[in-house]
């Protein structure tokens, strides 16, 4: 049974600024489920990425791994010999937890490590498979071409980089519908108008969408000749990058 998500359902004096603390980790999985449109399918059909795009011994990164969901979904994928998944997350609380949820998964011949850093200090190496799943968005705008120049660096030819984000669009019209329609899906899971105000001010400075040409002209930036949109609900998009 997941724990509910009432961070933001009483009016708060003071709206802090969003962190990944102990409150947040014991109701992420619901608020995620909640807030981002097709989360699961996400998640699922990261793993079918995975599984194509993994290369005999070699690393696959899970950068911002919260909880290990996308981690879990390639290790149950993944069929290529040597593959080793790297689980990175900066909140201890996040990997406490994950480790836990990874300790109680079904048995699998991939291993998965997990680590707490910073992923713009973490070492990208010999990657067959890099997914940052709604986590650049946490990166601030200036370190976000770096990062992605790291891990073009660290993927193997033919490798795969998976970028999932919130995104801005540049005309008003296409904001407010795509916003809107995010809003109803929020409300129809449940949460309040409060709660969805609250939680927008607590997240406005930590959390920066972009629109999807400022991702795609920085992966092109960064080295990627290839970055195909592979799904888009509402303002969340995810792209397949390759080198
Ligand atoms: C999922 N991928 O379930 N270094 C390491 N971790 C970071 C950093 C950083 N610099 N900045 C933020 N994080 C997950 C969901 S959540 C997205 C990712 C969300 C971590 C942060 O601690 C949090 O766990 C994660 O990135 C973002 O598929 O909650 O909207």
């Amino acid at each position: 049974m997941k724990k509910p998500d009432a961070i933001y359902a009483t009016p708060l004096d003071e709206i802090i600024d969003f962190q990944f603390d102990e409150r947040v980790v014991a109701v992420f999985p619901d608020m995620i489920q909640r807030s981002v449109p097709g989360y699961s399918l996400m998640i699922s059909t990261l793993g079918i990425l995975a599984a194509r795009y993994a290369q005999q011994d070699s690393f696959c990164y899970d950068l911002g791994c919260s909880l290990g969901a996308v981690s879990l979904a390639m290790r149950q994928r993944i069929v290529q010999p040597g593959c080793e998944i790297i689980a990175v997350d900066n909140s201890p609380a996040m990997i406490e937890r994950a480790q836990q949820l990874l300790a109680r998964a079904a048995e699998s011949r991939v291993k998965v490590s997990m680590r707490c850093a910073d992923i713009l200090d973490v070492k990208i190496e010999n990657a067959s498979v890099v997914v940052l799943n709604l986590t650049l968005q946490f990166i601030p705008p200036a370190q976000r071409l770096a990062l992605l120049r790291r891990i073009y660096a660290g993927l193997r030819p033919g490798g795969l980089l998976v970028l999932s984000e919130k995104i801005a669009f540049d005309q008003p019209a296409r904001q407010q519908f795509h916003q809107d329609l995010h809003h109803d899906f929020k409300r129809a899971n449940g949460y309040t108008d409060l709660e969805i105000s609250q939680k927008r001010s607590a997240l406005e400075k930590v959390m920066i969408a972009e629109t999807l040409a400022c991702h795609q002209q920085r992966l092109h930036a960064a080295g990627f000749g290839f970055a195909e949109v592979w799904f888009q609900c509402f303002n969340f998009v995810s792209l397949g990058a390759l080198k």
